[in-house]
């Protein structure tokens, strides 16, 4: 029997900080109340509310291949994490309903007096640092620009600072993180939020339990609540 079709409470992966927190509302909207945090718990199965959902506490790049594999019935993950994770594991996921959460751009950065248009326009090769190697390696191509990418996990902002890479594609929300390195956003590439994906096998063998819960996620991504 796959994970997915076991007998067990349905299952939510989630990664700690934002998306936990701005998931929090929309589970409550469905009823739904999460009865440990996971910034003061150490547990990594969180009970709720309803005997028949459970909570589990992943990293936001992990919360793609449980989903993918039935440990989790369903999850919550950045557009940004997706479109990484799909390059190399596609199928198995349905990505239904864009929950308008986590909201921010995926931008080019450089250090404050770097001339990227000017590197850009000249067809220099520029270096870029990035978690985000598939997003980069498409939008440089699609500009005809040669770059070398630089894989990080993190910290991006300071590649270009200690002559790493001339430029980061990174997250930017308020811009503060860029702001206080003396780094410019010179390039949006994309606007990010995060989505409910589902497991396809658990879509058929769990559509009873899953469905009320998407729909109930549908409602509350419409009509955010007020607080
Ligand atoms: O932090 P960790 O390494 O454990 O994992 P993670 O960074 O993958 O997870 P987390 O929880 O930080 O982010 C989860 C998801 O939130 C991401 O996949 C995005 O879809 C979404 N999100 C929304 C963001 C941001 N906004 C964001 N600002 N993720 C990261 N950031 C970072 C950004 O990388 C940069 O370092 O925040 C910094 C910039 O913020 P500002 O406000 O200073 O511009
Ligand atoms: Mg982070």
């Amino acid at each position: 029997m796959s994970p997915a079709s076991a007998n067990r409470p349905l299952t939510l992966a989630l990664s700690k900080g934002r998306i936990f927190d701005e998931t929090l509302p929309l589970l409550e909207e469905a009823g739904i109340k999460v009865l440990e945090s996971p910034e003061t718990s150490r547990k990594l199965i969180l009970p709720t509310n309803s005997p028949d959902l459970q909570i589990i506490i992943v990293r936001a790049t992990d919360v793609p291949t449980y989903v993918q594999y039935g440990a989790a019935h369903i999850g919550i993950a950045g557009k940004d994490v997706l479109y990484e994770h799909s390059e190399h594991h596609p199928g198995g996921i349905y990505q239904p309903i864009d929950l308008n959460i986590a909201r921010c751009r995926m931008s080019v950065a450089v250090a404050e007096g770097f001339d990227y248009d000017n590197a850009v326009r000249k067809g220099s090769r520029l270096r870029i640092a990035t978690k985000y190697t598939r997003a980069a390696r498409e939008h440089f191509a699609s500009k005809g620009v040669y770059v070398d990418l630089i894989k990080l996990y993190g910290s991006m902002e300071l590649a270009p600072l200690v002559g790493l890479a001339d430029a980061i594609v990174d997250l930017v929300s308020t811009g503060s993180t860029l702001r206080a390195n003396h780094l410019e956003e010179v390039e949006e590439i994309a606007q990010i939020s995060s989505r409910l994906i589902i497991n396809q096998a658990a879509m058929k063998t769990r559509q009873t339990e899953l469905q009320p819960l998407i729909n109930a996620f549908m409602r509350a991504a419409v009509e955010p609540p007020l607080n």
